[in-house]
């Protein structure tokens, strides 16, 4: 396997995955600053253009983070980072959109239009990175009333919700576009993610 990568939030997901899983494979580095991604041949790949992708032994490529976490867990079941089958998995399920469609999509969002990181590649709409700014921190409160409740965010398992959101807070904190309210229910919780080893994989 080879996995098609650039330092980004969406490879830092299947990193993490991937160190959880104990898998490692052949990396390609694309340089997505210089517009490889958005190249003929990478998207021939990916036709969405983005990083990263998997590309199988038999020649099949496979984007979108989650879908290739969940080939990874399908190979490397232990541990179950999307639940047992179930009440569990419906959980996380919940969990990881929320954390994808809820937060990480508006951290993105406001960080891809108010920065004009791409702004090569896209149109860019201020007022748009600043409605999603807002967004993004107006949720902040529903995760963190859920980790008051529950160690991880789906339960008493660390599983891919947890990854998809440490990935975007953590982003959120670094790119620094969103109002990030004070939420000490997430501190804690970070704090335990951050000890795990797979939190530094890269
Ligand atoms: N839904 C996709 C999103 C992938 C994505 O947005 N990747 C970003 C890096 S985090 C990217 O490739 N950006 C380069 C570009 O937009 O040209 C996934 O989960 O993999």
């Amino acid at each position: 396997m080879r996995l098609y990568e650039a330092p980004s939030p969406n490879a830092r997901r299947v990193h993490i995955f991937m160190a959880e899983k104990g898998i490692d494979c052949q990396r390609v580095p694309v340089d997505i600053r210089g517009g490889e991604n958005r190249k003929a041949d990478y998207l021939g790949k990916n036709p969405s253009g983005r990083v990263p992708v998997l590309e199988l032994d038999d020649g099949t490529f496979l984007a979108e983070s989650v879908a290739i976490c969940r080939y990874l867990d399908w190979l490397s079941p232990e541990p179950r980072l999307f639940g047992e089958p179930g009440i569990e998995a419906a959980t996380i399920e919940m969990w990881s959109r929320r954390s994808e469609l809820n937060f990480m999509a508006s951290v993105a969002a406001a960080f891809r239009n108010i920065t004009g990181f791409f702004k090569d590649r896209e149109t860019c709409v201020k007022e748009w990175g600043e409605v999603s700014a807002q967004t993004a921190a107006d949720f902040v409160g529903m995760f963190d009333e859920q980790l008051a409740k529950s160690p991880y965010l789906a339960g008493d398992r660390f599983s891919i919700a947890d990854i998809t959101f440490v990935v975007a807070w953590d982003f959120a904190k670094r790119v620094k576009v969103v109002p990030l309210p004070d939420a000490p229910n997430i501190a804690r919780w970070h704090a335990v993610i951050a000890a795990r080893p797979s939190y530094t994989a890269e």
